[in-house]
């Protein structure tokens, strides 16, 4: 229940970006927030603090840090309400101001707002903020976590990550002071009805409000600013004609102008876009705006260097740029909500975006050995009666609705990735989860989880719980490498047998890919090369062709991105089609001419 911060007539928003004071916290040495940290070590906000370093300790570290700046407050916003948004603090936050503890908030992926009024002045404050990169079993992403002693006999912790990506943390996203009237909005939930055949929409509005008000306007601007709708109370339906639906690139942005009017005075205005469209999951097929739409397009990561997994607004414009380069459409958020700022920036491209919750790791010991897992997969274990993770997992779920709802980019909530849906429990404790996601959505997107290669047609047990069917393949790479024309064969037996056991469900590749060093070449189709890329993703289109309810296929990944150390990965995993630094892959080349020759509507 927060808004995007954004300054209005009624509100200011101040960055608190740039350069922090950070330290490590020491083993057995709790820092005191009441007096300044005491340090000559910086850090640049918003980012990941592990790349800026060339302190190995730093960047290794597992554990707590501190980070603290002093920012000013004009006495002009004293009387108004004062908040500290954070756009996500990875991945338990306690911030303090002034000394004091103003609040506390636990997952790294969601932002949250601290109300600070009754510990600030105007002037020069303080902001200290004590982080915690440590994941394990009751966090998402879920963490091995082990501790051993240092030789005066202080805990050290150690993190593992269980998934396949760099455990990267700090302030990973804006740092904003947030002025606002003590009446104020506090949220916008817009939900359109469509009918797509008389092109009319009834639009509806749900305002709250912090307090009691005289009036409420709530106004509908079309894309050229004209009133097209407008309504006097705080649950509203508009009704539109001539509807400009919000397609897949083809962005049409509406905007919701609400005006609180107290004492015949303005106190609090702002304004959500919001896209109309419809989705829909339905005979095998997925439908946007009523049309069967197929997705082409990418699993990424928020990963680029220097910034690690901090917000990169030059690198989302550049990936979009590219992403419609070459003829995509989507993408999934895979293994986390992204940053706010890059859903709205998919709301005006026209991306279709897969939501997804930082629901990954829920694997007991996960490794890249497929075909070992496979074999010796066990239904009896007790993971799922083990694992506790529940609690984050609602408040993920809840965090991520609450924030995106309103997105037409948004078309399919993801509640996790690659879970041990193999193995008994994993219905039981997904069915809340699906339940929770559907409960909280207005728009009652479809949802789904996506399933890891261990869970074939019949040995998963959570499908019936989802709209569409996302799985991550990797035939030809984890089995079958190297033999592309066994690979061929297994991978559509395979999606034959899931389109027999579940006809009315459309199914799309979320994961498919092949490590490959950019500039390595070979003559023998030879795994790593860049020749062995492009005909593994030939092998599959040949495959994804010839199945009926087959709706789209997303790859991994767009990008070379980093991972922990490990002997399965150098220096990253390297399955992008563009490097880290977003150059080219032959394959990126051929898949280019593929999907551009694909219509996104069937
Ligand atoms: C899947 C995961 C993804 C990995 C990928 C891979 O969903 O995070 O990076 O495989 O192994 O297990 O490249």
């Amino acid at each position: 229940m927060m808004l995007f911060p954004t300054s209005t007539a009624t509100r200011t928003v101040t960055s608190l970006n740039g350069i922090w004071n950070f330290d490590l916290q020491q083993p057995g040495r709790e820092n005191n927030p009441q007096t300044k940290l005491s340090t000559d070590k910086v850090m640049a906000v918003p980012a990941s603090f592990n790349d800026q370093t060339v302190d190995e300790d730093i960047r290794e570290h597992s554990g707590y840090v501190w980070y603290e700046r002093e920012f000013e407050i004009p006495a002009i916003l004293t009387d108004q309400r004062l908040t500290l948004h954070f756009g996500s603090a990875t991945h338990e936050a306690w911030v303090y101001v002034n000394g004091d503890l103003i609040g506390h908030h636990k997952g790294g992926f969601t932002p949250f707002d601290l109300p600070i009024n009754d510990v600030v002045e105007a002037g020069t404050n303080r902001v200290s903020v004590k982080l915690s990169n440590l994941l394990d079993q009751t966090t998402l992403p879920v963490g091995n976590y082990s501790e051993t002693k240092d030789e005066n006999g202080n805990i050290v912790h150690h993190v593992d990550e269980n998934f396949d990506f760099f455990n990267y943390a700090g302030l990973h996203r804006n740092v904003e002071l947030v002025a606002t009237p003590w009446t104020y909005i506090n949220d916008i939930i817009i939900n359109p009805d469509v009918n797509l055949d008389e092109e009319i929409a009834d639009v509806n509005i749900a305002v709250s409000v912090s307090d009691d008000y005289d009036e409420i306007k709530i106004k509908i601007k079309d894309e050229d600013g004209q009133t097209v709708g407008e309504a006097s109370d705080a649950d509203s339906v508009i009704s539109l004609s001539n509807v400009h639906l919000w397609q897949p690139l083809g962005a049409y942005l509406y905007d919701a102008e609400i005006t609180i009017i107290k004492d015949g005075n303005t106190v609090d205005t702002y304004t959500e876009p919001f896209g109309i469209r419809t989705v829909e999951a339905k005979d095998g097929q997925f439908l946007i705006n009523g049309k069967p739409f197929y997705f082409k397009g990418f699993g990424k990561h928020e990963d680029t260097y220097v910034n690690g997994k901090g917000i990169n607004e030059a690198y989302n414009v550049l990936d979009l740029n590219l992403l419609k380069q070459m003829g995509a459409n989507s993408f999934r958020t895979s293994h986390y909500p992204y940053s706010e700022e890059m859903m709205r920036l998919c709301d005006r491209e026209g991306i279709v975006v897969i939501d997804e919750t930082p629901a990954v790791g829920l694997m007991p010991a996960f490794n890249f050995d497929i075909s070992g897992a496979m074999a010796s997969a066990d239904k009896k274990n007790p993971f799922w009666h083990d694992i506790d993770t529940q609690e984050a997992h609602k408040q993920v779920i809840e965090e991520m609705i609450s924030r995106d709802k309103n997105h037409a980019c948004v078309v399919i909530w993801s509640i996790a990735n690659e879970p041990a849906t193999f193995l008994d429990g994993s219905y039981e404790y997904f069915a809340p989860m699906f339940e929770l996601a559907r409960k909280l959505d207005p728009q009652k997107r479809p949802c789904t989880f996506v399933n890891i290669m261990l869970s074939t047609a019949g040995k998963d047990r959570c499908t019936d719980l989802v709209d569409i069917l996302a799985l991550n393949r990797y035939y030809g790479w984890y089995i079958n490498t190297g033999d592309l024309k066994t690979a061929a064969k297994d991978q559509e037996a395979e999606l034959r047998a899931w389109q027999e056991l579940y006809p009315d469900k459309p199914i799309m590749f979320t994961e498919f890919g092949a490590d490959t060093v950019a500039g390595m070449h070979s003559a023998y189709n030879e795994p790593f090369s860049e020749e062995y890329q492009v005909n593994y993703y030939k092998m599959n289109a040949e495959v994804f062709d010839k199945i009926d309810n087959f709706v789209g296929e997303q790859l991994w990944n767009f990008a070379d991105f980093q991972t922990k150390f490990g002997i399965q990965r150098v220096q990253g995993n390297k399955k992008g089609i563009f490097t880290r630094s977003r150059e080219p892959k032959a394959a990126a080349i051929w898949l280019s001419q593929r999907w551009n020759s694909i219509p996104n509507f069937n």
